[in-house]
């Protein structure tokens, strides 16, 4: 009987998948179609920067597992990515520090996601473009009138509501980033925040907020997709636009904006030194024992437990390393008002102030955190207690009495 049933679901399962291929076949055709030549020979990129076949393939695997696609659809992800340059991108930017643009278009060793990143069709880009003055605006109004519908427009920083807009002034009309903002997406097929500052508000946003910083999905009224991080991880925007060119749509995403298959997993349940923290073994204060064996961070500040995100998973630098990897906690760089909310960045969250969650209502990180914070820090003074104590051997024991191990 639950033979049948299983065989049942696998037949289901396996509908599913070829109706999505099917789909993916006819949407990769319509783009073909509909979008102008690729800008650049992404095959003779490849070859000029040194990638071989092998490293491609095995790059379209990791993409593809990335996604949470299965593996059939590797050569849909090899001939999106063949397809990448066809995309109109109008790139803005807003308040922040360019560190995202930076952190993209500047690795020394690129690997394919930069590779993508260099053949991008990139319409207009204040950082990258030659252009300036009237001429900068001439090619941001071209660029939006010729791919209406049909370009995404990327957007880095947050908008300043503040004084009517005036804190942030543009071009020589001295147009605010409000206005410029509302112009663009108005006519973009879609609207992708790169970053915390344009996903959230970030540094601008913090308390005090002097020019009432805001993102931009705030600040316009719509919705966005958010890439969230400062920086961000090219592999969740280059993955982002991938998926939108294979399915003719923007992947699923969770309550703040943010893409599930990039964002839908806790960094603390994903992280290698979670076997530490689930031995109670911590660092205690920097450049101590713990810290060189290896073990958790979480009395040392890390947020792992109140973040989400796929760090741990795609890491930084072409896979070499990831903030927790290095040696310093997560200060929750990709959940909204990471500044405030996860302050102090080196020291765990107070349970009683944050324990009701009330003055982050509306945030998914720290919307467990009446749940985490509880569990986490009885973990951590159960663990303080059991070190300072005599028997050891009753960890595991003392472990299931706290909240924690209700949640894990
Ligand atoms: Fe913000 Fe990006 Fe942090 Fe900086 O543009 S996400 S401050 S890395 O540069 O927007
Ligand atoms: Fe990893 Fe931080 Fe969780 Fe420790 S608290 S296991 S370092 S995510
Ligand atoms: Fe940011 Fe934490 Fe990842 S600080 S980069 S979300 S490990």
């Amino acid at each position: 009987m639950a033979k049948g049933n299983n065989s049942e679901y696998k037949k289901m399962i396996d509908k599913q998948y070829k109706d999505l291929m099917e789909h993916c076949q006819v949407q990769l055709e319509k783009v073909e179609k509909d979008l102008p030549e690729p800008r650049e020979d992404f095959q003779a990129m490849l070859k000029e920067h040194g990638v071989s076949r092998r490293s491609f393939i095995m790059w379209t695997s990791a993409m593809t597992a990335a996604l949470m696609l299965p593996p059939i659809f590797r050569p849909m992800v090899a001939k999106a990515a063949e397809n990448f340059s066809r995309l109109p991108i109008v790139w803005l930017h807003f308040a922040e520090c360019t560190g995202c643009s930076e952190a993209f278009l500047r690795s020394s060793y690129p690997n394919v996601d930069d590779i993508l990143l260099e053949t991008i069709s990139l319409e207009y880009h204040e950082t990258l473009m030659a252009a300036s003055g009237y001429q900068a605006e001439q090619n941001l109004e071209k660029a939006i009138h010729d791919f209406a519908g049909k370009f995404i427009c990327v957007i880095e920083g947050a908008l300043p509501r503040g004084l009517n807009g005036k804190y942030l002034t543009l071009g020589p009309k001295g147009k605010t980033g409000i206005e410029v903002a509302k112009e663009v997406t108005s006519k973009a097929a879609a609207v992708v925040c790169i970053g915390a500052c344009s996903s959230f508000g970030n540094i601008q946003a913090a308390n005090p907020n002097p020019t009432d910083s805001v993102g931009i999905s705030k600040a316009l009224g719509i919705s966005t997709v958010n890439i969230a991080g400062c920086p961000p991880n090219a592999v969740n925007f280059t993955g982002t636009l991938l998926h939108y060119l294979m399915f003719g749509a923007l992947p699923p995403l969770d309550s703040l904006g943010r893409p599930t298959w990039a964002y839908g997993k806790r960094i603390h349940d994903y992280c290698e030194r979670r076997p530490h923290y689930d031995a109670s073994e911590f660092v205690e204060e920097w450049g101590d024992q713990g810290a060189i064996k290896g073990w958790c961070l979480y009395k040392v500040g890390c947020k792992g437990p109140y973040t989400y995100a796929n760090c741990s998973k795609v890491r930084f630098n072409d896979g070499i390393s990831w903030p927790i990897m290095a040696g310093h906690g997560c200060i929750g760089c990709t959940e909204p008002a990471f500044w405030d909310t996860m302050a102090p960045l080196e020291k765990p969250l107070d349970e009683k102030t944050y324990g009701g969650g009330e003055k982050t209502v509306d945030n998914i990180g720290i919307a467990l955190t009446g749940v985490a914070v509880a569990g986490v820090a009885a973990h951590a003074v159960a663990t303080a207690i059991r070190h300072s104590g005599k028997d050891k051997d009753s960890h595991n024991d003392d472990r299931m009495n706290t909240q924690e191990g209700k949640h894990d």
